[in-house]
């Protein structure tokens, strides 16, 4: 029994180590990979007038549209399907904070393939 607990104790740990921060990107010209079949940061901050490379980077098609459709790499790229390498590259003129998901393995809940993007005034 005490090594049982002893045991959950290290894998909870093991959890809380791991830092929010890694899913976290920041800056001003910043690229996020859409890989089958997720965004490879959960959570990306630009300020206004910064610029995000929406890249393919599956075997899957994706896209970022932002959940009430505010933006989308859609409207860049010309359609909803990229495939590895195909690159859109949406600016951000207006400050906010977004859910963005693809529309093939995400939702605008933000489940799935989703994430958050700040566009920090
Ligand atoms: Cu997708």
């Amino acid at each position: 029994m005490a090594v049982g607990a002893v045991v959950v104790a290290l894998v909870l740990t093991g959890c809380g180590g791991e830092t929010a921060n890694d899913d976290v990107l920041e800056g001003e010209h910043v690229t996020v990979l859409m890989f089958d079949n997720r965004f490879e940061y959960t959570e990306v901050r630009v300020p206004v007038g910064g610029t995000v490379n929406w890249l393919g980077a599956g075997a899957n098609a994706h896209n970022a549209v932002e959940s009430d459709e505010e933006w989308s790499t859609e409207s860049v790229w010309g359609d909803l399907e990229q495939f590895d390498g195909d690159s859109a590259v949406v600016n951000y003129d207006k400050g906010g904070e977004y859910v963005f998901f693809c529309t093939f393995h995400g939702n605008a809940d933000g489940a799935g393939m989703a994430g958050k993007l700040i566009v920090e005034a």
